[in-house]
């Protein structure tokens, strides 16, 4: 009895501090879902008319290069949608060097001159949130770097910090690592360094609610692994580390690279801030539409023919705190959705249970495609991918 009310309140307090984080802050500061995956699984083409989670916009910006007729992305975070309005404006503006060191390098020496120039482009929403936060890009920062702001780069940031400290031995190694061009070298430094990785207080670090929750993850999701995956968070998050250092190649690995290091390379970084997309970028950047709501709620605002949509892992939060909500979503998506429409979602389970009843019948699954691509997945943190076609 005494065990179950302390169970009962340890949850309500993970969710308090979950609601509490998410409701204040930008809490992704790059996206964490690898779109040279989802382009594959989708297959977009200039009559594609894309809903897609925001997060941190770097994925909306990545569907343009298949010249997506209109990709609108949505987030119930304001401060997510601020960060892509951000990107926009660069965009728009004509300067890829500015754009490279703002989102590329993580810092600008003159981010408060560019972003007093570009301001007028933004929303008045995104315009309260940058006012306040445009320091993120001061090199000369405690955190010298944009990816180690945020919530989540406020982890990184510690852990980086943590992990580096000088009698762990370990920076050598992970500079090595992220020089590496085969997988045979990345195995052998990967084994060299995997000692002094992981030790008993990390394991207490990981399970801490509020660290779990400034990464973004919330605890159903936390519970899903923790019920699913016999070595629990730590083994989780120990295995998926070693499968993503040993069996993908780290030299194009970008979501690793600028938490290691806080910025990106010309040759190591998302597809936006190529200077080879900057031209097509910016003649489409016009199709994204920016909406701060929920996904049910757009769709009941702009119901419409839809041919994709991309739920990140959004649904492992509804599943077993709302199961409601997630009935309506589905709901919606079918209605707005239509015959050959995919829907695209990554999940902390190894397999997709939540679906509602009466949704999964309108659906195809196809692991085939699936599954193989989820192994090359260069985030590698994720227990599935899943496409599912409108029948
Ligand atoms: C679920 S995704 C997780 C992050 C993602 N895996 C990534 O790496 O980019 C997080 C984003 O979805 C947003 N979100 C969660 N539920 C939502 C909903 N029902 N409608 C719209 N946005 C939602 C959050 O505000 C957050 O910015």
């Amino acid at each position: 009895m005494v065990k179950t009310l302390s169970r009962k309140l340890a949850q309500r307090t993970h969710d308090l501090v979950f609601r509490t984080v998410h409701s204040r802050n930008l809490i992704y500061n790059a996206c964490w879902e690898d779109p040279r995956i989802d382009r594959r699984l989708l297959e977009l083409d200039q009559r594609s008319r894309v809903v897609v989670l925001t997060s941190a916009g770097c994925n909306a910006l990545d569907y343009l290069l298949d010249r997506s007729a209109s990709i609108d992305a949505v987030d119930v975070n304001p401060r997510q949608n601020a960060l892509l309005w951000l990107k926009i404006a660069l965009i728009e503006r004509g300067r890829h060097d500015d754009l490279f060191r703002f989102f590329g390098d993580g810092h600008h020496p003159e981010h408060r001159r560019v972003y007093g120039e570009l301001r007028h482009r933004l929303p008045a929403e995104a315009r309260r949130f940058w006012d306040h936060h445009v320091d993120y890009f001061d090199a000369a920062s405690r955190q010298g770097s944009f990816y180690y702001r945020g919530t989540s780069g406020a982890v990184a940031w510690l852990l980086t910090r943590y992990l580096l400290q000088p009698r762990r031995q370990l920076k050598p190694h992970l500079h090595d690592l992220i020089q590496a061009d085969t997988l045979e070298e990345q195995r052998a430094i990967y084994a060299a360094m995997e000692p002094r990785l992981w030790r008993r207080v990390d394991g207490w670090l990981l399970n801490q609610p509020l660290i779990m929750s400034m990464l973004g993850v919330p605890r159903p999701q936390i519970r899903l692994i923790k019920d699913e995956y016999p070595g629990g968070l730590v083994g989780y998050i120990r295995d998926k580390f070693k499968h993503v250092l040993t069996e993908v190649l780290i030299h194009d690995n970008y979501f690793w690279r600028v938490y290691l290091t806080g910025s990106y390379t010309a040759d190591c970084c998302p597809n936006y801030l190529r200077r080879e997309h900057f031209d097509t970028l910016r003649a489409n950047v016009h199709r994204i539409r920016v909406h701060t709501t929920t996904v049910t709620d757009f769709l009941r605002r702009r119901p419409g023919t839809y041919s994709h949509y991309v739920l990140l892992d959004h649904q492992d939060w509804l599943a077993r705190h709302d199961p409601m909500a997630l009935e309506q979503e589905w709901r919606l998506i079918l209605a707005n959705g239509g015959p050959g429409a995919r829907v695209l979602m990554r999940s902390a389970s190894h397999r997709v249970d939540f679906i509602p009843e009466g949704i999964r019948e309108a659906l195809t699954f196809r692991p085939d495609l699936a599954q193989t691509l989820h192994l090359e997945d260069r985030v590698g943190t994720y227990g599935s991918v899943n496409l599912a076609v409108v029948r």
